[in-house]
């Protein structure tokens, strides 16, 4: 029982709102007095009252907390005003002409309540609309100076705090999180020189290679426009007749059919810069830079049978996800890693770098770690930061520079450009959220909502009146210069609207990507193509996109004929008839099992199934053994409440077999106890939960008799003597099965048990 109330996922330093008793909420109507932040009672981060600013600070520190303390607001213990502060008497009645006659136009209370009501939406992201976010701090590992000034990398040691947006692309604001599609991976660092805004993804290439085509992809894309179906779903016409198209696709669409496009979680997901970036030192000299996120947790993700049933029963399970291993302290971290060449090397590569539809491969310049990211902090308002966060590539600090990359070159224009329609002006750089740590000086003034209260006469430069302030700084005062880079071949100076010729070769790497995946990878993507192929109406489509797909890879664009019934078409014609040499034809790193993570089970959410005339010791041993490496073990029956164990215990079970289903699990146990069993069996979302469990390959442990249990669920290996599969692990006499259990868990799936169709 004292487990459970422990295991509860929220922070129990946050007093001021689950009352005095961790766990326990105030009573309705009942007001507590807030804790005073920043002392003793905030959040992990809040307590931390050490340096704020890059220097080297203690864990969680949060140098944005005291900046947005300011505009932070605690109603506990206050009266209600309006927003003029003027005391609201009665905030149950509008004021009538008597109690039956009509209301007055003079009722200025009712009025701007209901006209801020009113205004209360403002415009979603075109893209990336749904989305949850962070606070944490990047730490560097080495003074990476010789290579670069950026802030965040000037001494090993220093941190920088950083505010991050995981998102989907294609769905609205409310839709599910579970879609198969690409996520946004978006980093503000609000480094002591200025915001920097590293406004990636989960997949390090893109669809298309300039900027020219973005909005015909995005309106390919989303939902089509007669009927506004299907949403947050690329499986439909549209999307696919214009991809197949586009055969520069051909490479992103194999990362975004593999299981990369339904992560487990925000946790379990690598990040990319996508574009190749400049590193620039203090003598302005210049490398070529990839950008890379690894997760600690290691990479892993949902089957789609999963991802499917979860956006029906938590179409938030990411953003849950998110916030509740930030307030139980299982924090997510990654680490950044960069891939660094010049270019002369990148003259030699046989692709293009400023082709966004092209990685580097790791075998050709290998990823070096140079820090780690710790998001340890939920935000406090959803709407104030996650919403009103404004990422923006142009957002870059001295030590970073663009590439020529087309892609890059509009996105630098768009996302300056989309914030003036979606948080309404020109000043959103003033929203706390927004706003830089480092010092904002400059003549641009007024503008709607502005925040800043300039002083003096003087808004321009040069002037004498004000002493020439603010005045310019050189490159020695770390002043933003761009690198001169030289273009290579002068030819290229003339006005074209036209590509170098490498961009015309689409399917080296998205071989190279498929060639890199283990057979259970390949099976899902061959499965996500005859998903999505199957979902298209016009078989032109379908068959243009296995004419693309012979290109990359035969026995794939088979597979999926062979998936869809149809016959193979001949392959679409290649602009490029004689194809660059590949340097590598494999690449171990592509394989999301390439990295398992660091083994913990901290944050993975575990059932414990139970019902009354359960075996208490042996569901309650696991438990505490889950608890302890940092997994969320719940005490799921069929109702919620009391549990009466066979030895006269009370348990509490946190969820009911019906409100949380199995597939939201990542693990389950089956109990011990003739009389719960015989209950169990009499409930039919139990045997749902188990067949589903095996089904998506999740770890399965048996405490005695619930052995039953899994038989009656039509498990194939469901007896004592033939289990052989590693993710069912029975318990004995003489061993709990937890140790084992513990292990099958940090294995995240266990795939030798999958069959297409599925056998369960
Ligand atoms: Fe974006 N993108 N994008 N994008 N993108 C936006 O900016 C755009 C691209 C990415 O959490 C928008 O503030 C263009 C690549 C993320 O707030 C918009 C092009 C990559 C986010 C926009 C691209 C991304 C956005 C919509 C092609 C991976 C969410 C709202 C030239 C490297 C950031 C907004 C957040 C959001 C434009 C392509 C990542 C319209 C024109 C490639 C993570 O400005």
């Amino acid at each position: 029982v004292q487990a459970t109330a422990a295991s509860m996922p929220y922070n129990a330093t946050k007093g001021g709102e689950y009352g005095a008793v961790p766990g326990t909420a105030p009573a309705t109507g009942q007001h507590v007095t807030p804790p005073s932040r920043l002392v003793t009672s905030g959040t992990l981060s809040e307590v931390n009252t050490g340096p704020k600013v890059g220097t080297q600070a203690p864990e969680g520190v949060n140098a944005t907390i005291a900046p947005l303390d300011r505009v932070r607001v605690d109603a506990t213990g206050q009266v209600l005003t309006t927003n003029q502060g003027v005391r609201v008497a009665d905030n149950q009645n509008s004021l009538k002409a008597g109690t039956r006659g009509p209301v007055l136009l003079e009722d200025f209370i009712l009025r701007e309540k209901i006209t801020h009501f009113d205004h209360e939406r403002i415009p979603e992201r075109i893209v990336h609309a749904r989305g949850s976010a962070a606070h944490g701090y990047f730490e560097a590992y080495e003074d990476l100076s010789a290579l670069t000034m950026a802030a965040p990398f000037k001494a090993a040691g220093k941190r920088t705090p950083v505010f991050v947006r995981f998102s989907t692309v294609q769905g609205e604001r409310g839709s599910k999180d579970t879609a198969r599609d690409v996520r946004g991976f978006a980093v503000k660092f609000y480094t002591d020189e200025g915001n920097w805004d590293l406004v990636g993804n989960n997949i390090p290439v893109f669809f298309i290679q300039d900027a020219m085509k973005f909005p015909d992809l995005v309106h390919a894309v989303k939902p089509e426009p007669h009927h506004q179906m299907p949403q947050a779903a690329s499986a439909h016409d549209t999307f696919w007749d214009f991809v197949s198209l586009m055969p520069e696709s051909t490479h992103m669409l194999m990362w975004v059919m593999s299981d990369r496009a339904i992560p487990r979680s925000y946790a379990t997901m690598q990040g990319f810069g996508v574009h190749t970036f400049r590193l620039v030192n203090a003598a302005g000299e210049s490398v070529l830079v990839k950008f890379h996120w690894t997760p600690k947790a290691g990479t892993h993700s949902l089957t789609w049978d999963e991802a499917v049933k979860i956006s029906g029963a938590d179409p938030d399970y990411h953003r849950r996800d998110l916030w509740e291993r930030i307030e139980s302290g299982a924090y997510p971290e990654y680490e950044l890693g960069i891939q660094v060449f010049t270019e002369d090397e990148a003259a030699k590569f046989s692709f293009d770098i400023l082709d966004a539809t092209k990685i580097v491969p790791e075998e050709l310049v290998p990823v070096r770690p140079i820090g780690r990211m710790v998001l340890n902090r939920n935000p406090d308002n959803f709407f104030a930061e996650t919403e009103q966060v404004a990422f923006c590539t142009a957002h870059i600090i001295p030590g970073l520079d663009f590439t020529n990359d087309p892609l890059l070159a509009g996105r630098i224009h768009s996302y300056v450009d989309t914030q003036i329609t979606r948080l309404g002006g020109p000043n959103f750089h003033e929203i706390p959220i927004n706003s830089p740590i480092a010092p904002v000086h400059n003549n641009q003034r007024d503008g709607l909502h502005r925040q800043a209260i300039h002083r003096g006469r003087v808004s321009y430069e040069p002037n004498s009146l004000a002493g020439g302030c603010p005045f310019q700084a050189g490159a020695a005062q770390q002043g933003f210069v761009s690198v001169a880079a030289r273009l290579r071949n002068r030819e290229d100076c003339a006005k074209v609207r036209a590509k170098p010729e490498l961009f015309a070769e689409h399917y080296n790497q998205a071989r190279l990507f498929y060639e890199s995946q283990s057979p259970v990878e390949k099976n899902h993507i061959a499965a996500a193509f005859r998903f999505e192929l199957s979902k298209v109406t016009v078989p032109a489509i379908r068959g243009r996109t296995l004419a693309m797909l012979r290109n990359a890879s035969e026995d794939l664009a088979n597979r999926v004929a062979v998936g869809l019934n149809m016959p193979l078409p001949d392959p679409m014609p290649k602009v490029l008839t004689r194809s660059p040499k590949p340097e590598v034809n494999v690449s171990a790193a592509l394989s999301l099992f390439a990295r398992p993570g660091n083994g913990s089970i901290a944050g993975r959410k575990i059932m414990l199934m139970a019902a009354d005339g359960v075996m208490g010791e042996s569901l309650l041993a696991v438990h505490a053994a889950l608890f302890e490496q940092g997994a969320v073990p719940r005490i799921a029956a069929p109702r919620i409440g009391p549990v009466q164990t066979a030895d006269g215990v009370e348990l509490q079970a946190d969820v009911s077999l019906e409100n949380e289903p199995g597939f939201l699990f990542d693990a389950l146990v089956l109990p011990d106890g003739e009389t719960a069993v015989k209950a169990l069996l009499g409930d039919g979302h139990a045997a749902e939960h188990i067949r589903d469990q095996y089904r998506h390959c999740k770890a399965i442990l048996v405490l005695g008799s619930g052995l039953h249990l899994l038989q009656a669920a039509g498990i194939p290996t469901a007896t004592a003597s033939e289990v052989s599969d590693p993710g069912i692990v029975l318990a004995n006499a003489a061993d709990s099965g937890a140790q084992a259990f513990i292990q099958a868990v940090a294995q995240h799936r266990h795939f030798q048990r999958e069959t297409d169709p599925p056998m369960v």
